[in-house]
């Protein structure tokens, strides 16, 4: 019997989370090795073979390792049969990388960082919010809401009709900021976001992932 991918990591990480959204919707059979990036002393040191920026995850397939969430989810949906969750038509498939790279670079700094770590992460354990990181996030999180809104338009999923990585990528970082007093305020205006995010919610690979 072939061994397991497996993915090394915390359940509370966002790109965690989106590895294994990735594999549940493959329907890939797989093991999360438990890793605590922020231990004191930082990450074990055989973990930094892994992953020499020492940050999570990182994937192992029988004698093959990667790490970075963009090649892992790219690697499991092509090497695994399963949905398809990479469009085939170039123009859509740029349109995911595009979200992607988006969901990277603006969503997690502000969503997560500037709007979920600030309200409610910093605050749950004793540390008082930046309110100078948590103000300058408020438009970035604004202008990253309304461009994702635009770029999927009235399509069910962020690339039409499929579900792609891009849902996969979105969806952690969503239910981060959902989380906070300032949703409501900031995803009003877009209602095809609202209607996604119900949508997403309610799937059972985020049901499997979600933090208790
Ligand atoms: N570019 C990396 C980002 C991964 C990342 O930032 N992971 C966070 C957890 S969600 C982490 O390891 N943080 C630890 C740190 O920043 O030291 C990827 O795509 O995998």
């Amino acid at each position: 019997m072939k061994a397991q991918p497996r993915l090394f990591g915390a359940d509370h990480s966002v790109y965690v989370r989106i590895a294994r959204l990735c594999l549940i919707e493959k329907g890939i059979e797989h093991q999360l090795v438990p890793l605590d990036i922020f231990a004191d002393g930082g990450p074990p040191a055989d973990y930094l073979a892994k992953h020499p920026f020492g940050r999570i995850p990182a994937f192992e397939h029988e004698e093959f390792s990667l790490y970075e969430t963009s090649a892992i989810t790219r690697y499991i949906d092509e090497a695994f049969d399963g949905p398809q969750l990479q469009p085939v038509d170039p123009v859509r498939r740029a349109r995911c990388n595009q979200l992607i790279s988006i969901a990277d670079n603006y969503a997690y700094p502000n969503l997560v960082w500037g709007v979920y770590v600030e309200r409610i992460s910093k605050p749950s354990r004793g540390v008082p919010t930046d309110e100078d990181k948590f103000f300058a996030a408020l438009p970035k999180a604004r202008n990253c809401l309304a461009a994702m809104s635009q770029l999927m338009r009235d399509a069910p999923w962020f690339v039409g009709e499929q579900l792609t990585l891009a849902d996969l990528y979105a969806a952690p970082m969503f239910d981060y900021f959902l989380m906070t007093s300032e949703r409501a305020e900031l995803i009003r205006h877009h209602a095809n976001l609202q209607e996604w995010w119900a949508r997403m919610a309610s799937r059972p690979s985020m049901a499997a992932t979600k933090l208790s």
